[in-house]
């Protein structure tokens, strides 16, 4: 199975060390645009509306269920405020990601998505953006 991950499940962010999947190598992105918002400036929420915002940069990994089990429990996947788990489908982004796809274009793979509601009206959310960085990261509390 394949994953998705745009937040803080990538490579050098800070909860890498719940995802224990095999990265692709390389960059990837959604084929479709969405909404990436920092919720209050820290936690990112990507909307399932495709269609506006942008495409979203972020990182591929093989996975093994109990691999994804632990990851949905991080995400509290089908809790009040927790994630959604969906299917989506992305491309390579560089040629790294090219020459390491593990298929052809477009891959669909899982990827965690949060409820409008989570970005209450009035909040200080920053977004949309393209990609999650180490500075929004930073603007978090762990
Ligand atoms: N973790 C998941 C969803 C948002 C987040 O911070 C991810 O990295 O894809």
């Amino acid at each position: 199975m394949l994953l998705f991950v745009y937040g803080s499940l990538k490579e050098g962010f800070p909860n890498f060390h719940v995802n224990r999947g095999r990265r692709v190598p390389g960059a990837f992105r959604t084929v479709q645009r969405y909404p990436l918002f920092l919720a209050d400036g820290a936690l990112p929420c990507l909307l399932p509306q495709p269609g506006s915002g942008h495409h979203i940069l972020g990182q591929l990994f093989e996975v093994q269920a109990g691999q994804l089990a632990a990851m949905d429990a991080l995400e509290r996947v089908g809790e009040p405020g927790g994630y959604d788990r969906l299917t989506i489908d992305v491309e390579p982004a560089d040629d790294e990601a090219r020459s390491a796809a593990p298929a052809a274009a477009p891959i669909a793979a899982f990827v965690y998505v949060q409820h409008e509601a989570r970005l209450r009206p009035g909040g200080r959310h920053v977004g949309p953006v393209a990609e999650y960085t180490l500075e929004h990261a930073k603007a978090l509390r762990w």
